[in-house]
Parts: structure tokens; sequence; C-alpha cells
């Protein structure tokens, strides 16, 4: 049992570090680390199951500190207990090019940083993805193996921004009783007193969604520690209402936003040593106080081997798969089952919806990769997310697969990355692709962290009629491909879909978005190739009849109308070549060779794509012939809408011959 005073020395070798390494660095934010010392000291030393030497360990409790701007928080407490990468000479270094101990913590950069914050709101959205994640594994598993905590460390700015309460909602209503939210109650924000921008009863609105929440003394370590053993026992998500002051023990500025985000200068972090009898200069933390650190960082050790203990002594089968869905590998005979079902698909040749290809696919993954976890904001029966394999998720049963996540688009897909940051499940979410832009802060999220998020966005053009131009995705698809490290696809048929949907479950390290049609596409891939080409991003899909005089390119529904374009231009006798075009980002990654190949030669290059042009030019040039749309789309059918948009083949046709004959 830690004294009060060890305590007290324990948590101000997080203020020192935190104070003296955002001094170093003329930049960062001394105020939370410093009012929010004492949570962080008792959940690491008296409550987190962690263990520094194996910070992968799939049993953890997770710690996600939501207010990523507090990030030497999180960096002083993964020093201090030992994580082997996080040196002191890394916190010296703390926001410079090339150190671990970025400006926000980010996943991947340090062993202990569980996903990336910054972007207020998003930790504690994630943290219903790991919560929900941890559930759905120990029904999977049993408590022998998954059974642990998710504690996050929010601000004031994550409450208030929007994505909280959809994620609070979610969780409250999966009543996810393993969710332990620390609120940083310190009134502060960058423009002043919270109280200038809101006054919300944050108590109150998260017993209304259905959690535990009560205030505490958020400097008291004892009020701290009873109120996580209260959180620990009870059957709904906890909010603990922590009030705390920002910038705690210096002199002039604790207590304001001068404490919030700039260095405290030297008079203050003086004062701060005098205030808290702390002679050690900066970046020495006492022996006795490391020392004591250290112990903490190892009592994790036994509840680690116990468990290694536990998974070595696991039946065979059931071990084998929980290391494989941990390791994030797909089944082995995956590829085996996408080729059969490719080959079913060129014998049948359906003419269906992609977004009803891509329900199609799903089912034939879904029955041979356990791990995926099935989605959709309310848009079930539009975004054909559920096969048969997936039930219903509930507060009663999370040994299912599918999850009504609401009309959440956002708490959704930060919910997805939780999921998948979580280990051990593949999530996929849907929702109409216009609304990408709600679930946008997250994905970028995801490619930046380098996850395996899968965002399925149907309904991804005017193509989807009389829901009109609100509903219809103009400029969408440039967005998504704006993102780096994201792989946008858009099938053009069943047999793409399920190319697709095999790349996005393979790309361990990359979020995929699948754009899908709400309209019928014929099977334009009739001939089974056991090749994925959609992994080439794009590829020739009809050769011209002689030397080509123009080449289409073409994604999605868009490509049904190349290829009648090319049938046209063919009779007019101008060889012309059909380029499908699912996934710029893959195409970018092919050789010089095969693009040069691919793009070819003829003197007319043309690209068709419901969508804006941007991005069109690197494959056209700026001198290619884009039939596309330029503003919005409207409201009408789709017979009505494409010849009014003049996305036709007749208009692609006329266009390249009015460029062949020189007008
Ligand atoms: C989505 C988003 N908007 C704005 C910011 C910029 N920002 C960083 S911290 C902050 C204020 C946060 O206030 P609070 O959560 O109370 O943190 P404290 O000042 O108490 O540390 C703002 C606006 C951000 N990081 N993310």
């Amino acid at each position: 049992m830690t004294s009060r005073e060890q305590h007290d020395r324990m948590a101000n070798a997080i203020r020192f570090l935190s104070m003296d390494a955002v001094e170093k660095a003329q930049s960062g934010h001394p105020g939370l680390p410093m009012g929010c010392a004492d949570i962080a000291t008792v959940l690491f030393t008296r409550f987190l199951k962690y263990d520094p030497k194996a910070p992968h360990w799939p049993d953890r409790d997770r710690f996600i500190l939501s207010a990523g701007h507090g990030s030497m928080l999180l960096y002083s407490l993964l020093h201090l207990t030992g994580y082997e990468d996080m040196t002191i000479d890394q916190i010296k270094h703390f926001r410079q090019l090339g150190s671990k101990t970025a400006g926000h913590p980010e996943y991947g950069h340090a062993t202990g940083i569980e996903t990336t914050t910054g972007p207020l709101g998003q930790g504690l959205a994630n943290s219903v993805g790991f919560a929900l994640g941890e559930r759905i594994m120990n029904a999977a598993f049993g408590n022998d193996l998954v059974n642990h905590y998710t504690y996050v460390l929010a601000g004031d700015g994550c409450l208030m921004e929007g994505v909280s309460q959809e994620a609070i909602a979610l969780a409250g209503h999966l009543k996810l009783n393993k969710l332990i939210v620390f609120w940083d109650n310190n009134n502060i924000s960058i423009d002043g007193p919270v109280s200038l921008a809101d006054n919300t009863d944050q108590v109150a609105r998260f017993q209304a969604s259905g959690w535990n929440a009560s205030h505490i003394d958020g400097t008291d370590p004892e009020a701290i520690a009873y109120a996580i053993e209260a959180a620990r026992h009870s059957d709904k998500p906890t909010m603990i209402a922590c009030k705390t002051t920002i910038g705690f023990g210096a002199p002039t500025k604790a207590g304001t936003n001068k404490a919030h985000g700039s260095p405290l200068g030297a008079d203050e972090i003086a004062g701060a040593r005098k205030f808290f009898n702390w002679d050690s200069p900066p970046f020495e933390i006492p022996a006795d106080i490391l020392d004591a650190w250290h112990t903490a960082g190892q009592a994790g050790v036994k509840a680690r081997t116990d468990w290694e203990g536990r998974l070595a002594k696991a039946e065979t089968k059931l071990k084998a798969e929980f290391e494989r869905r941990i390791a994030g590998k797909l089944p082995s005979n995956f590829d085996a089952v996408i080729a059969d079902y490719k080959k079913k698909l060129a014998a049948d040749k359906p003419k269906v919806a992609t977004r009803k290809s891509s329900e199609m696919a799903l089912e034939v993954i879904n029955g041979a990769v356990p791990e995926t976890i099935g989605g959709s904001a309310d848009l079930t029966g539009s975004n054909n997310t559920k096969t048969s394999q997936t039930k219903n998720i509930t507060p009663d049963d999370y040994g299912q697969r599918y999850v009504h996540y609401g009309i959440r688009e956002h708490g959704m897909a930060a919910a997805l990355n939780g999921l998948t940051l979580h280990g051990g499940l593949i999530a996929y979410g849907g929702t109409f692709m216009c609304f990408s832009d709600y679930a946008r802060p997250s994905m970028r999220l995801a490619s930046l962290m380098g996850i395996r998020s899968i965002f399925v966005m149907t309904h991804d053009s005017i193509g989807l009629g009389e829901d009109g131009p609100t509903h219809q995705p103009v400029e969408h698809l440039a967005a998504l491909r704006a993102i780096p490290n994201h792989n946008v696809f858009r099938p053009a048929d069943a047999v793409e879909t399920a190319e697709c949907w095999q790349i996005a479950l393979e790309s361990e390290k990359t979020p995929s978005t699948l754009a899908l049609t709400r309209q019928n596409l014929p099977t334009v891939r009739t001939e089974f190739s056991a090749k994925n080409l959609s992994s080439q991003g794009g590829y020739e899909l009809a050769a011209a009849s002689g030397e080509a005089a123009v080449t289409i390119f073409a994604s999605g529904s868009e490509v049904e109308i190349a290829l009648a374009a090319r049938e046209l231009l063919e009779k007019h006798g101008h060889p012309t070549r059909v380029v499908s075009m699912p996934c710029f980002e893959l195409f970018d990654k092919q050789s010089d060779d095969y693009r040069k190949k691919t793009i070819g030669n003829a003197p007319i290059k043309m690209a068709i794509e419901a969508g804006i042009r941007q991005g069109w030019d690197h494959l056209i040039g700026s001198d290619g012939i884009f039939i596309g749309m330029t503003g919005f789309g409207a409201s009408g059918t789709i017979e009505q809408l494409y010849p009014h948009f003049g996305i036709t083949a007749d208009a692609a046709a006329k266009a390249a011959e009015a460029r062949l004959h020189g007008k």
C-alpha cells in the first residue's frame, strides 16, 4: 500500500517530466498532466493490468488518453513504468521530428499507445469499440483468455464534441460495463472557462445515456480508488467526473487557460518546484520514486504469466484460433474460398447492384472468417451489410456478430477503429456514401494509424435516384481518395466486388472504403480469372479491335457505360479499349511499366465516373475528356438523371468522335 506521501511524489514525477519536457520543447500542453497526475497514478499503480515488458499482451487493460493534447501524461507513465522504448531521451525529445514522443499520441509510434488521439472525442469514441471488442472476444474465448477493462481519460473538449454523445449513447445501450471513463473536470479549455460555451450537466447526461456517473475530487487518491473499485463492479459503463485543477502547482497559471497549450516558463516551473518540494533537476527522478514506479510496472507480470499459462493449457484448436485471430491472419482456406466463389460468379453472371454483390460476397466471407463483425448506421437493409451468420449483438448476447450502430455514422466509424485496434476482430460498417462526411474524421484516423477498418458506403452516385442531391455523392470519391493510405474501391460488378472485399480483408495496414451502387449492374467480368485483377487497381477489361484510337477509363457503375460507348465507337470504326479502375490507390502502386501499358497511347483518353473530375487527370491528362458531374445532382429517376447529366454511352461516344474529327 502506497503512503500518501509516496503517492504524491509519484504523481509529481509525472508533473515534472511533463512540465520540463514541454519547457524544453517550447511547445506542448503541461496543464492536463499536472491536473490529472493523481488519477493516472492511482490507475497505473493500483488497478491497471499491464506489463511494460509485454505491451501487446492481448488481455491487458487498455488505457486511452482521449485528451491527446495531454500526451506528456501518457509518455511520462510509459517511461516511469518501464516501457523499454520510452527512454528518458525520448522524453527529452518531446515533439521533435523522428521521436516517439510526437505532439499527440500516435498509435504505432511507441508501445503502450493504444490509439491515435488528438482530434478531441475520438479516443472516447474508439473506446466503445475497444470495450465492445473485449466483450465479443470474451464471448468467443471465455474468461480465461479475455477479461479486461478499458479506461479512458477525457477532457471537456472530448465531451463537447458531438461524437461523444454518439459514443456514450451506444456504450450505454450496449451496457459496456467494463468501460470506465475519467472526465478531467477542470472547467478550462483554450478560450477560457468552459462556461463561455457550455453549461451541460455532464453527470446527468451520462446517466441519461445509461451510465453510472458521479462527481469526485480528482486529486484525492482514495476517492479515485474508491470510484474505480465501484466502477469495476458496475453493470453499466461508468463516468467518473474528477474535479481537478489544470496546471495544478503552477503558482499563477494553475486553474487558468494559460496552463493549457504553452510552456509554463522558468518562473512558474521554479514556483511549482517549490510548491511540490521537488528539488530534482529536469528529467531526473529521485531513485526511490523511479523504483516505486518500476515496481508498479512489474505488478502485472504475475497476471500476464498466469494468463500465458492458461493459454498454453487451452484446448489446442481454441488456442490456435485465438492466436490466429490476435495475429490478424485470415483462415488458411480464405483464398480458396474466394476463388471458388469467383468461379461461381463467372458462371452465374448475376445482374445485381454492387451493394447486393457485397452482401453476396459477405455471405461467403462471413461463413469462412468468424472474426468479421458487421454493422450499419441504421441502413442495414440498404447497405446490405447483414448476412445469415451475423445476428444482433445485444447486452445479453455479445456472442453475435452484428451491431446496429443507430444513426451515428461518426460514432460507428470510431467504434470500428476501436474494434479493429482491440485485436482479434475485423470490423466493417455501412452507411450511404454521402454520409461518409459524417464519418470522415475517424476514417482519416484509421488511415493515419494504418489499421484494417472497413467502411461500406452504398448509394455511391446520382444512380440512387429520387432521394436527390442531399443524398447523392458527387465529390465524395475524390474526397476519400484524397486521404493518404486509404483504399477506395469502386467495383464494377459482382466479381470485382468479391475481389475488392478480398483485398480489404488482406490489407492489414490500410483501411478500405467500398463504394457500392444502389442500381443493378451486369457482370462485366464474364471469364474466370484466378488472379485478383482488382488488386492492380486498374486493368484492361476490353481490348480494342486494332490500334486503339480511344481509351476509356471508368469505375463502378460507369464501366457498363464505357463498354457500351466502346461498342458504338468500334462500330464507327474507332478501335477503343476500356480500362476498369476499381482502385486508384492500388493502381498508383503498380510498376511504371504496368501503369504505362494500362494507360496506353491512344490519342484520345476519356474517363467516365458519376462524380467530379478531380483525380482523373493523372490518368487522362488535363486534355482528356471527362464524362461525369460538375455540380450537385437532382431528384429524379435514375433513367432520367444519367441522360440529364450527360453520362451516357451515346454522349461519351459523341465526345470522343468530336475529338477524333478535330472538333
Ligand atoms: C476536434 C478538435 N478540435 C479542436 C482541437 C484543438 N484543441 C486542443 S485542446 C482544446 C481544448 C480542450 O479543452 P479541454 O478538453 O478542457 O482540455 P484542457 O484545457 O482541460 O487540457 C482544443 C480546442 C482538437 N484537438 N480537436
